[in-house]
């Protein structure tokens, strides 16, 4: 097989370049960032994710090389971010559109371009198609454009790449053929081959159903505070008839997927997209309803000092060392807007500084609070529970049996 130029060796592109390679694929990884590249070529992972750095070795032992520089190969894969416009909520396909230009400039004919970047359906036909026809070259005879959306989740990545199902959309039966041959070197899940649009749309609706289903979880939370119903129990007991299956309330959505893709289908389809929006909405309150939560529980201790409260947990969910669109930043800048001081966090898994007083010694960290707020369910907060004992908790994952906690 020739050999595939993975582009964007961020949180999707680096797994998928090191499983190809590690089963046998001719991978050159390509990113930007020239920090990123230095460290891959001084044989250090970049992010951590269950299973990647054995991935890595194997992937190095197989040869796998990485550059800064865009290099012709005959098949490109491109998972590059793609961030929304805050205001227009619309797709901001610049990286993409970057990308793509860049592939064009050192590309022979006959290649292939494989976007995974979740893009809003349409971005394709409206950014992608233009820019390479204006090039000289013929989709279809000349660049073969592919969309195979990417769908593993971080911290079960290297797991879902090897066992989930998987959609490639191709003008072409053919080409989406030759492209799931590709795919098939690792991926042991169902390959569909449909058209780009659909491929297109149907990654962001899988998002946009859990943000919804995220969504019901955390107005149900709501509703039973306000009433003084414990919403755990009715979910449990709910969820206990065949088909129902509600998800768990929390802090709020994070991460670059899910608090992010929603609003593609809002920016595009204003007016139509009803329950979205509102599901956005509520989502996005969770962290000031922590916030109030947190107001509550000082008023019910007599707490009057800010700087006695610590946020556990700084990353968008439990095992994962991402911090993007953390409902526990979200949190910290509330409380900025209202000149507050910064409160007080710490994160086993966040080892870099990233907010005002943010801790490092776990026990420095308790010995300087007295409300402890538990953000993220890492398997390591769980493990340590016993040390909690004697704060006051509020606990916004339901992880904490200890006596007096309060629940969000
Ligand atoms: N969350 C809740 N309650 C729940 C489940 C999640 O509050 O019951 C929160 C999490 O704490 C987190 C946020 O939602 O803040 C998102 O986490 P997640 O685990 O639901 O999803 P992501 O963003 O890590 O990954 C999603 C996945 N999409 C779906 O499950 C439909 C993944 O398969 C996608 O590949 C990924 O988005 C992506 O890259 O698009």
């Amino acid at each position: 097989m020739s050999e595939i130029n993975v582009i964007g060796l961020g949180y999707i592109g680096l797994p998928t370049a090191l499983m190809l390679a590690s089963h046998g694929v001719s991978v050159l990884g390509t990113d930007c960032n020239k920090e990123i590249i230095d460290k891959l070529l001084s044989e250090n992972i970049t992010f951590e994710e269950e299973g990647l750095s054995e991935l890595f070795k194997d992937a190095i032992l197989n040869g796998i090389k990485f550059s800064t520089e865009y290099i012709a190969t005959d098949t490109y894969i491109l998972a590059v971010p793609t961030p929304y416009d805050k205001f227009s909520k619309k797709i901001d396909p610049d990286y993409v559109i970057n990308a793509i230009r860049s592939v064009i400039k050192v590309c022979y004919k006959g290649a292939t371009i494989i976007i995974e970047s979740t893009i809003s359906p349409g971005t394709i036909d409206k950014y992608i198609r233009p820019i390479i026809e204006e090039s000289g070259f013929i989709i279809g005879e000349d660049i073969n454009l592919v969309h195979a959306p990417e769908r593993i989740i971080p911290g079960n990545m290297i797991h879902e790449l090897k066992y989930n199902s998987r959609t490639i959309g191709a003008d072409s039966k053919k080409i989406g053929e030759k492209v799931k041959d590709l795919y098939s070197t690792f991926c042991q899940g169902e390959i569909v081959i449909t058209d780009i649009r659909t491929a297109e749309m149907t990654k962001v609706v899988e998002n946009t159903y859990r943000d919804i289903n995220i969504a019901f979880a955390n107005e149900l939370a709501k509703i039973c505070r306000s009433d003084n119903m414990n919403v755990y129990e009715i979910i449990k007991i709910a969820n206990m008839h065949p088909r129902v299956n509600i998800l768990q309330p929390g802090p709020g959505v994070g991460g670059h997927c899910i608090s992010v893709d929603p609003w593609f289908l809002v920016g595009d389809y204003p007016g139509l997209a009803n329950i979205i929006l509102s599901a956005r909405k509520i989502n996005d309150s969770m962290p000031r309803f922590v916030l109030e939560r947190i107001r509550d529980i000082m008023k019910e201790n007599g707490i009057n000092d800010l700087t006695r409260i610590g946020l556990y947990g700084l990353t968008y969910k439990e095992n994962v060392d991402d911090v993007r669109e953390s409902p526990t930043l979200q949190l910290i800048e509330a409380m900025e807007k209202h000149l507050a001081p910064p409160l007080k966090s710490y994160d086993p898994y966040v080892k870099r500084n990233i907010v005002k007083n943010q801790y490092h010694d776990f026990k420095k960290f308790l010995n300087d609070i007295d409300l402890v707020v538990i953000m993220v369910s890492h398997n390591e907060i769980k493990k340590n529970m016993d040390n909690l004992i004697g704060k006051i908790i509020l606990d916004t994952k339901n992880i904490c049996d200890l006596d007096g906690t309060y629940k969000l």
